[in-house]
């Protein structure tokens, strides 16, 4: 299956459609990462959810690659003024990985190996629109972004999109993650340039 975000039906996409104000457009892929690279082998790696019984949900990596990746095609955008436009990557759908999860909390705080975290609310993980990423650009995802498996959040500013993502523990209030105690937005509407607050 493949996707495609802020298709217009009858209208051609282009730069001028998908580029949000005050983006500019990059051909290269630039690494931004706050700290050292965690290097993470997939023979010891584990995602979890965590919900608010205290039931974890855990994958090993053969467990999370039965559930079925799939290709899609999305624009990025980062806070600091690059997009990146029709990119290609593979990934897990959240819908899938919160099939089995009962949760009344509206919140997820996604936690990555070497100690990062971003907020999110829940919706935004679910329906189609964000993914566990393995793949991008035809090739494994690199360690610098991400690998083996990163979240992608592609309709909010790339700083959600947690690289080396490990758990995703649920919260009954949005609480900011590193970059929102820092003063980025709590939510990151790209479309609204919802960068700090
Ligand atoms: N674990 C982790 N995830 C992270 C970050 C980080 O520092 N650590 N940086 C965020 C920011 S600010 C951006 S713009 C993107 C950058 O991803 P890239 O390096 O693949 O371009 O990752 C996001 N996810
Ligand atoms: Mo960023």
């Amino acid at each position: 299956m493949s996707f495609t975000t802020r298709g217009f039906a009858g209208r051609r996409r282009g730069p001028d459609d998908q580029l949000p104000p005050g983006q500019t457009l990059f051909d290269n892929w630039p690494v931004l990462t706050a700290g050292p690279t965690p290097y993470v082998d997939t023979e010891t790696w584990d995602f979890a959810i965590l919900d608010e019984t205290g039931t974890e949900h855990h994958w090993n990596w053969e467990q999370f690659l039965a559930l079925g990746a799939e290709d899609i095609t999305v624009d990025i955008h980062c806070v600091t003024h690059w997009s990146k436009l029709d990119m290609a990557w593979r990934g897990v759908s959240l819908d899938k990985l919160f099939e089995n999860v009962e949760t009344s909390h509206d919140y997820v705080m996604a936690h990555s190996y070497g100690g990062y975290t971003t907020n999110v609310p829940l919706e935004d993980l679910l329906d189609g629109k964000a993914w566990i990423a393995t793949e991008a650009e035809g090739a494994p995802l690199d360690a610098e972004h991400g690998g083996p498996a990163r979240l992608l959040i592609p309709h909010l500013y790339f700083w959600k999109s947690a690289k080396w993502v490990r758990a995703l523990t649920m919260m009954p209030t949005n609480d900011p993650g590193f970059w929102e105690q820092s003063g980025y937005h709590i939510y990151g509407d790209p479309w609204k340039e919802e960068r700090y607050w």
